[in-house]
């Protein structure tokens, strides 16, 4: 008997900019994703640094189809209930729902077509686990208000919750607020829609920003509690515990430094407060937060109920700057552990850090936690018989959820479900490709947008299948 819980909502997870398209059906307005191009300019947009206004006329726009899910949604429902999905993660595309971000009334079409969704996945006894904002916000906020670092941004998310969870009251138990919340601070517009102007300090507008997220996650999940008791709401981090270099004190001291510059969110929507280590540095840096006298109260008060997190792999790092060989990873900067395998995109491969960040997770805030996130971005190839053998997604699979199972059994940490990222091909957030793949099904469709939208299991789909039946008990 696996000791996973009876209920354990295994599943899959991707996010509305990433798979939806259909960018300007439906009466929605353009988000901050679908101004992201690409290619060569994409990074500096994302960081915020270079002004989506100029970039060339050809520039190519992913989101504004990506795999069509928008019209594909119910053949790629009906995959996710053959492979005995118990819940599926999406986001909520914001612009969707209030094209501008400041309509009095909600786009019904927007809210129709979620609805239609939600029914679906229902109709199979899908879980929705809904993310309300995945690196989306409508971009007339962004030019209007300069999105998260005004404050007016707080009633605008909230007016969007509370349609949310009004009409899928009943249908939505589990809710995000934001996605890798701590993402703001590495790739600010696409984290939060933020875009630096001269003269900015960034380190400053960036932790205002944080803070109106944080007020209003914490507003969002009061409401949420009022409109039905029932619901559950979840911060969502980046995670990846940072190991030292070496044992050398200093090492020890920048890893565990590290550790809390993306705890540093999770503790506010945690524990209710800013630490005392946050303080301190805000403090140093000369950082000044604009707060009202209300957001100290609405910060204790609403606390999450669980820590939802992604993990792709752990990280590294040494007080000197001149140690190490830096490597890729989930855009957070890391240098090479020797001990371990890498992707091809240089994502190294470390299922024992899963264990080791479910364990230091459930430490910390002695909460339920929930894995929205993990997988591997690879290259496939499509067989001349139409097959597709990943075995090496399979393999890395198999070793996370072995270490996720050790975590449960041997730990005690209590988990509520496992949904690996992008259980269909869609475009890469940091890249804008689709070559890198990391779904259970394949999506015929290249970087540059051509292909036939096709969907294709592949031999990790009836894997993943076996794996959901048993409850965890037959990874082979
Ligand atoms: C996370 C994001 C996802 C997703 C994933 C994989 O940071 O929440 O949106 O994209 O990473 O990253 P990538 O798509 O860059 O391979």
């Amino acid at each position: 008997m696996s000791g996973l819980r009876k209920d354990f909502l295994w599943g899959g997870a991707t996010a509305a900019n990433q798979c939806e398209g259909g960018y300007l059906e439906g009466k929605k307005g353009l988000g901050t994703v679908d101004v992201i191009p690409w290619g060569e300019n994409r990074r500096a947009v994302m960081e915020g640094v270079l002004d989506y206004h100029t970039l060339p006329e050809d520039s190519y726009y992913p989101s504004h189809e990506a795999i069509d899910m928008y019209h594909h949604w119910k053949e790629d429902i009906a995959l996710m209930a053959q492979m005995g999905f118990k819940c599926y993660r999406f986001s909520i595309a914001w612009s969707r729902i209030f094209p501008t971000g400041e309509e009095t009334e909600a786009n019904e079409e927007g809210l129709q077509y979620y609805e239609n969704f939600i029914d679906e996945l229902l109709r199979h006894k899908i879980e929705p686990v809904i993310t309300i904002c995945h690196f989306d916000v409508p971009l007339a906020l962004e030019e209007k208000y300069g999105s998260w670092r005004n404050r007016i941004l707080i009633d605008c998310y909230l007016k969007y919750c509370s349609v949310l969870f009004t009409r899928f009251k009943g249908k939505v138990k589990y809710w995000m607020t934001f996605n890798e919340i701590n993402m703001l601070m590495h790739l600010p517009f696409l984290g939060a829609g933020i875009r630096f102007k001269d003269g900015d300090n960034e380190e400053q507008v960036k932790y205002q920003a944080a803070h109106h997220e944080l007020v209003a996650s914490a507003l969002a999940t009061k409401l949420a509690h009022e409109i039905d008791p029932e619901n559950q709401v979840g911060c969502m981090l980046a995670a990846g515990q940072f190991y030292p270099l070496t044992c050398n004190p200093d090492d020890i001291l920048e890893a565990m430094q590290k550790d809390r510059g993306n705890y540093f969110f999770i503790d506010v929507q945690s524990r209710g407060k800013y630490p005392a280590y946050a303080l301190k540095q805000l403090e140093k840096k000369g950082i000044i937060i604009q707060m009202e006298e209300e957001d100290a109260k609405i910060l204790a008060e609403n606390t999450v109920d669980y820590i939802a997190f992604s993990y792709y792999s752990s990280r590294l790092t040494s007080a000197d700057p001149n140690a190490g060989v830096a490597t890729g990873g989930n855009v957070i900067k890391s240098l090479r552990n020797p001990y371990l395998e890498a992707s091809d995109w240089g994502w190294q491969i470390d299922p024992v850090g899963l264990r080791i960040t479910m364990n230091a997770l459930y430490d910390r805030y002695q909460k339920p936690l929930f894995i929205v996130e993990n997988g591997l971005g690879a290259v496939d190839e499509v067989k001349e018989d139409g097959t597709i053998d990943d075995d090496y997604r399979i393999a890395y699979l198999q070793e996370h959820i072995k270490q996720m199972m050790i975590a449960v059994e041997e730990d005690g940490v209590d988990l509520i479900g496992y949904t690996p990222w992008g259980w269909i091909d869609l475009v890469s957030a940091s890249t804008g490709e689709m070559k890198k793949r990391y779904g259970f099904v394949y999506v015929d469709k290249d970087n540059a947008g051509n292909g036939t939208l096709k969907r294709i299991p592949k031999k990790s789909f009836s894997w993943y299948q076996n794996v959901i039946q048993t409850n965890g008990e037959c990874l082979k």
